[in-house]
Parts: C-alpha cells; structure tokens; sequence
C-alpha cells in the first residue's frame, strides 16, 4: 500500500519535472514562434520599402528629353534638369515646369494614371511621354 503510494509520488515528482522541462520548451516554443511571426511580418514591409517613391531624371540636352519614354509608378517623382545654354520647358496638359534656364530643374510628381505627352513650348519639335502606371 504505502509502497503505490511512494511510487505515486515518486511518479508525480518524475511528472513534474517533465512538466517544468515541457514548460520550459513551450516558453522557448512560444519565444520562436513570436520571433518567427515577427521576422515574416517583416518582409511585407520590405515589399513596401519596394515600392515606395523613386525619383526618376529627364536631362533635357541637345533639344532633346533623355530618356524620351519614361514609365514610372504612381507617386513617383521626375526631376527635369536643363543642361542645354537655351532655356526649355517640360509642358504637357495639366502639368508644365515654367521656364528652365541652364542648370534649372522641376520636378514632377508623378499622382495620376495615365500616359502624358509632352513637349518644350520654346521648341515643339522637341517631344517627350512619361507613363504612369
Ligand atoms: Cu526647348
């Protein structure tokens, strides 16, 4: 009788120091799986890093926009620099950068869908489009 009864203890006593031993594998297991979560919750936010405003350059020079075609993302910015000695514009409907002297630049923020030509007002000929995507 008292013997079961030692062997009961005993067997509880091994029990719990199992459970000590599996609590503390659960805290550790706890301790991972918030680690894990967090490091998957941060690659969402590198996507975004991604994909957040770039800024984009059309040098105007020799009469001309470089690149000619330039698609960029919604929120982007586009810096218009002239380094030609005539003075240019950047004009299109809705938008127009003013007179650009030598070393001048303008940029644009680019906030709306769409597919926008361009030109220079001084000098027509010289063409441009900026795609917005
Ligand atoms: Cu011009």
């Amino acid at each position: 009788m008292s013997a079961s009864v030692n062997k009961q203890i005993g067997l509880r006593g091994r029990r719990n120091g199992l459970s000590i031993l599996s609590r503390l594998v659960l805290v550790f297991a706890v301790i991972l799986a918030v680690a894990a979560v967090s490091l998957t919750a941060s690659w969402p936010g590198q996507a975004e890093a991604k994909s957040e405003p770039v800024m984009h350059v059309v040098e105007i020079r020799q009469f001309k926009f470089f690149p000619a075609n330039l698609t960029v993302n919604r929120g982007d910015r586009i810096e218009f620099k002239n380094l030609d000695i005539a003075p240019h514009t950047a004009t299109a409907q809705g938008w127009d950068s003013g007179n650009l002297t030598r070393g001048q630049s303008w940029t644009l923020t680019a906030d709306e869908a769409g597919t926008f030509d361009y030109i220079c007002t001084y000098h027509p000929a010289m063409k441009g489009r900026i795609t917005v995507r």
